[in-house]
């Protein structure tokens, strides 16, 4: 199987470490990059990546994935809480994925409490600010043979 993981980072988050840093912290997108090919690179995985702000873009890339990729790491921003077509693309490829949140969605608005891929994800990791990118990658390792 290919060691290569596909980093998904859905709608805003190339605003990371422009705005709301007392929600999101002071990393830039670029960072969360850097340090999820780090981590991946430890654990003998490379990283492709993509971020957009548009849901069939990050269709497209999963969908692609199914060709050369062993597992997804996504954080799909709000289309976590909206999405069926997000969920049904990544249950369609069936690579196992983590699920990223950078804040602890479940202490901010009702809204953000429910997720489309909390039931099929291998792997959740919320509130732990961009580190969390880091333990994705190490916890889904650890699932691959
Ligand atoms: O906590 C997370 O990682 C979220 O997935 C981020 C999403 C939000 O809709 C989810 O409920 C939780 C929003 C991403 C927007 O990121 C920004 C970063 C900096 C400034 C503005 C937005």
């Amino acid at each position: 199987m290919t060691r290569r993981i596909l980093l998904v980072n859905g709608p805003n988050l190339n605003l990371l470490g422009s705005r709301e840093p007392e929600v999101y912290g002071t990393a830039t997108l670029a960072d969360v990059e850097h340090l999820t090919a780090e981590a991946a690179a430890a654990a003998g995985f490379e990283v492709r990546v993509v971020q957009s702000n548009h849901e069939g873009v990050l269709i497209d890339a999963i969908h692609a994935a199914r060709e050369d990729c062993a597992a997804i790491i996504i954080n799909p921003g709000g289309l976590t809480h909206t999405s069926v077509s997000l969920r049904d693309a990544l249950t369609g490829v069936a690579l196992p994925f983590a699920e990223v949140h950078i804040s602890d969605v479940y202490a901010r608005e009702e809204f953000r409490h429910h997720s489309y891929l909390h039931d099929v994800a291998a792997v959740r990791v919320i509130g732990e600010g961009v580190d969390g990118y880091a333990s994705a990658v190490r916890q889904l390792a650890a699932l691959i043979p």
